[in-house]
């Protein structure tokens, strides 16, 4: 199925889910932790990618929705996350253009706003880059040190760590720095630039070779720190009250891939995994591993759907 991906959490929380946030008890209400990561396409294990060493990430995809056709509204962060946040048309909020400035028209939230309004500890660690200025009530933390623990006791939360080892930025740092972010990389781990997978448009030269090498070894290091997050969630006991995504913001930061609305630019991974508790709200169970197939994400139609049952009335968003 092709269906293009706009304002993930937008859609499906507010589809799925917000009415009910609004109305029930803080006890019965999930909490949602986003688990972004920057500027990668599908290249992990679990998408069918053999060169990826990702091996938390591929648990985490048996245990969770995991989408194939899932796309940027455009091919770079601060558009995608304008939307991401408003789950409005970059194109009609005037946020398009990266690091173009608009201001949001008063009728226009970020749907944090929503949460924190029905009482959620509302979280961003941290970029935001939403190509507006952040209102004041989208996050009751937003900064390094955001994070779910510092609600209060029994608050349920909306927390969102974003992942910045795989940005575009950090393939071509000097070689102290590489050797830092990647420090927790086995040896077997590190993608030997021999085997590559070199794309046709791509000039095949060592340096090139050395790029894509990185990009997947920036991955590995990221995939490291999505366990970190999953095992804090654990530890505290809030796994099965938890809702997990994981997503990528853009596509992969190398020439003709990130900023342009080709594949590589727009085709992102996004799984979504939802505890038992949860299950009524997930569109389909989990797949055997490794799955062929799952759904294609329609956030207009389930957010035209959800609007007609009376679950959201926000005449304003696109889904
Ligand atoms: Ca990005």
């Amino acid at each position: 199925m092709n269906a293009p991906l706009i304002a993930i959490g937008a859609a499906l929380w507010l589809a799925a889910g917000f009415a009910d946030a609004q109305t029930a008890a803080p006890a019965a209400r999930p909490n949602i932790l986003w688990l972004t990561a920057e500027d990668i396409c599908p290249n992990l294990g679990c998408y069918g990618d053999t060169y990826a060493v990702t091996p938390n990430l591929d648990r985490f995809a048996t245990q969770a929705v995991r989408y194939t056709q899932a796309f940027g509204i455009t091919g770079v962060c601060a558009p995608n996350r304008s939307c991401l946040i408003t789950g409005v048309f970059p194109t009609r909020l005037g946020s398009h253009g990266m690091r173009s400035t608009t201001t949001l028209p008063a009728a226009v939230k970020c749907f944090s706003e929503y949460l924190h309004e029905a009482g959620y500890y509302c979280s961003n660690n941290a970029k935001t880059d939403y190509n507006f200025a952040v209102p004041k009530d989208a996050w009751d933390e937003c900064s390094r040190k955001g994070h779910w623990r510092n609600r209060k006791p029994g608050q349920p939360f909306f927390a969102v760590f974003n992942h910045e080892v795989c940005h575009e930025g950090q393939i071509r740092v000097p070689e102290a720095q590489y050797q830092e972010n990647t420090a927790r990389l086995t040896p077997a781990q590190r993608h030997d630039p021999a085997k590559a997978p070199v794309p046709p448009f791509h000039p095949d030269t060592p340096e090139v070779r050395r790029d894509w090498a990185r990009y997947y070894d920036n991955i590995t290091a990221m995939d490291y720190q999505i366990a970190d997050k999953l095992k804090e969630l654990e530890d505290a006991g809030l796994a099965e009250d938890t809702i997990v995504f994981f997503f990528g913001d853009n596509g992969t930061g190398l020439p003709g891939m990130k900023k342009w609305i080709w594949e590589g630019g727009i085709h992102v991974p996004l799984m979504v995994r939802f505890p038992k508790k949860w299950q009524h709200l997930a569109p389909a169970a989990p797949p055997p591993f490794p799955a062929s197939r799952q759904p294609a994400l329609r956030t207009g139609n389930s957010s035209l759907a959800a609007r007609k049952r009376g679950r959201f009335s926000a005449s304003w968003s696109h889904g």
